[in-house]
Order: structure tokens, then sequence, then C-alpha cells
């Protein structure tokens, strides 16, 4: 199952077509718009948030609730787009007077994209390389969702840190399978802890009244995995590797670490790996512990996959950085409409949809893909086959 995507933050609507998509599986346009919800909130989110009402439209591949085996088309239309109609115009001449965008943020797409590709208004390069349009990959990433809840597999995220204020937990990869939506989602960072939320939102606070930005770290989990999904014999198989290109492919990402990640390389061997021992009551091999964050050998273990992601602050500031007018070629103050303080709650959802595209053709490529019927006896044989192990 893949996905493209297209749209401008200012133009008329985001689109996403979703391909490989197996027949008889069921989806919920409501469900699609409470992802879309939770990606527009979060605590320090900017004023474009409060234009918006983010909801799906389906145009193909779906009929009376269920996937047909076609192409899903889903579009998220911009309701912003009533104020940028002259300066977003699809076709007409370029009007009289329009203010070209010459002073690029630093950190932004804006100064690279624009001696890439010859243009002298980073305009064109802002409206796609904008975060809004993870909206149509969140919409997307409905029917990979959508997908693996029909297998038993759950994907949730948190937000455990905002600049300093940090969630400190014990045994967070064991651990955070007990969180539940409830207890993410009424936090207005995404934290399930009241008191790491409330030093999250002081830090928000902080860069607000600095007229700054500020980023954090979330983790994505995903439960209810078979043992044994993506592989170890190509680069192409790791799931590790497909994990990270697909975390990374999301705006503003800097690190990914998968369980204990980075701390790795300060402990012993005897530290880190997780013992193998068997869970006589599932009647299935299990571990100790799951400092490996699910993933060993580029498979996944069977246990929760958890992944922690850095994202850095949002390169608009109120405060802006310096740079160089293009036009003139004198220092400058870089641009600045509105922006988000923090946006690493939304970001966390957005997380989620990526690893479930690739959980997704992980189990695609060992279950099969054209049917969910077929998919589903396929893989009850595979865990029955565990068994007898
Ligand atoms: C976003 C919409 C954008 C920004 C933000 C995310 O809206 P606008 O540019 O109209 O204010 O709030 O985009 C960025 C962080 C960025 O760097 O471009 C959204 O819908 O998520």
């Amino acid at each position: 199952m893949r996905y493209v995507f297209a749209g401008e933050s200012h133009g008329p609507c985001l689109t996403a077509i979703v391909e490989d998509v197996p027949a008889g599986l069921r989806v919920s346009e409501s469900q699609i718009n409470s992802d879309l919800a939770r990606r527009q909130s979060g605590y320090g989110r900017g004023g474009r948030q409060s234009i918006e009402r983010d909801t799906v439209q389906v145009t193909s591949g779906i009929r009376f609730g269920k996937t047909i085996g076609s192409p899903v088309t889903l579009t998220v239309r911009n309701r912003d787009w009533e104020n940028w109609t002259d300066r977003m115009a699809v076709f007409g001449e370029e009007p009289e007077g329009l203010v070209r965008e010459v002073t690029p943020r630093p950190g932004h797409a804006d100064l690279v994209g624009a001696l890439k590709t010859n243009t002298d208004d980073c305009r064109n390069i802002l409206e796609r390389s904008s975060a809004r349009s993870t909206a149509a990959r969140v919409a997307a990433a409905g029917i990979a969702r959508e997908f693996l809840a029909d297998l038993g597999v759950e994907v949730f995220s948190y937000v455990n840190r905002i600049g300093e204020a940090e969630f400190r937990e014990e045994s967070p990869f064991v651990n955070c399978v007990n969180y539940t939506p409830l207890d993410i989602e009424t936090s207005e960072v995404r934290c399930p802890n009241a008191q790491a939320t409330r030093a999250m939102i002081a830090e928000i606070e902080r860069a607000k009244a600095e007229r700054d930005t500020i980023g954090g770290t979330f983790r994505v989990v995903a439960t209810g995995l078979v043992p044994g999904l993506g592989g170890y014999a190509t680069a192409d198989d790791r799931l590790t590797a497909r994990l990270g290109q697909a975390l990374f492919s999301i705006q503003a990402m800097k690190g990914v670490e998968f369980g204990m990640g980075f701390e790795v390389a300060r402990r012993l061997g005897s530290e880190v790996h997780d013992p193998i021992v068997l869970d006589r009551e599932r009647d299935c091999f299990t571990r100790t512990s799951n400092n490996a964050g699910g993933l060993e050998g580029g498979m996944t273990t069977g246990l929760p996959l958890v992944a922690t992601v850095a994202m850095k602050p949002i390169p608009t500031l109120m405060r802006p950085l310096a740079t160089v007018n293009m036009d003139t070629l004198e220092v400058a103050d870089a641009s600045k409409e509105r922006s988000d303080v923090c946006a690493v709650p939304a970001a966390a959802v957005v997380a989620e949809g990526e690893v479930a595209f690739v959980l997704v053709n992980a189990y695609q490529e060992m279950f099969g893909s054209s049917c969910m019927s077929d998919i589903k006896a396929n893989l009850k044989s595979y865990k029955a086959r565990l068994r007898t192990m």
C-alpha cells in the first residue's frame, strides 16, 4: 500500500491517492476525521488551526463503507484558500504588485528550494514544503490504520519531551502499552502524565513569551504485531531502515531511535539485549525486556514496536532570525506571517500514520494484497505455525 499526495498549503485543497488497497476493508470516515482533528490539536498551535476544520472527502475506492480494491482518493479542503485566491490563483496573470517571498527563513526549505528550482519567489517552495501537507498524509494513513486494526494492530503516540520538560518513565519500552487514548488525548500536549503536561505547557509559554519556537520528542508505539515482519536478508527488507525513512520523511524530524536507541552505545551487551524466554501461558517465545523496541535483525520480535523521534523547533519565529534579501542581497529579517510555537503533539499523529504504512506493507509482503479475507486466513495459519514450533 503506497500513497502519493499533492496540494499547496494555501491552494484549494490537499489530495492523497492510496494504491494497492486490498478489497473488503471497512473504512470509517469519522475515524479519519478524528485523526485529522488530533493533527490539528496541541498546545502552541498557530492561527491557521482556528481557520481550518479538516475533514476528508473520499471520491474513489470505497463502496458502502468498504474498499473495493481500487485506488482510494482522499481530499481535505483548505478553508484558508478563500483568503489566497489572488496570490495563489491556479491560472491567469500574476497580479499587479504581488508581494514575493524574498527573505528565506533559516531552517526552512525556502532558500535551498529557491536556488534549486531557479525561482525568485520562495512562496513556490514553502507552499509545498509547509507541514500543512501532513493533513493529506494523515487522511491517507486512515486507510493503513484500518488495515492494521482489522489484524489486531494498534498504532499510537505520545509526547515525552518539550524543550527541557521531560516525561520521565519507568521502563518505557515495556510500560508504554499501558497508556490509554484517554490518558494521551486529554492532555493538551498529548502526554499521558499530568505533571509533565504542566511542565511542557510552561516550556511552550516560555518560548511564546520570547516570540520563539520550541521542539521536543515523542514516541510512536505499535502493539499486536506478529514476529518476523520485515527481513534480515536484504538492505531493502529491513524494517528498521524502512521505519527510519518513513519517519524522516516528515518535516522537521531530526532524530529517530528504536527502543533504548543511542543509549545502547554506552551500555554493555548484557545490559542491552533482551533475554529470550518461553511464555507457557500464551505458548510463544517472548523477552524479559524490550530494549530493542520490538525490532531485531530488521524484523519485528512481536513485542511492542517503540520509536522515539526528535522534532526541531519550527523555523518561522515571531522574532525573526537574520537572513539575506534575495532581491537586494542586503541583511534582512526572515519572513514571519504566523506560525506554531510548538507542533510536536501534531507531528506525533503524523508519525503514527507513517509507521502504519510501513507496517501495512510488511504485512502485505508476508500475507497477501488482494483481499482482507485471504490476508487474514494467511495470517491465521502463520500464527498457528508459530505456536506449534
Ligand atoms: C500547518 C499550517 C501552516 C503552519 C504550519 C502547519 O499554516 P500557515 O502557513 O497558513 O500558517 O501553521 O506549517 C509549518 C509549520 C511550516 O513550516 O510551514 C498545518 O496545518 O499543520
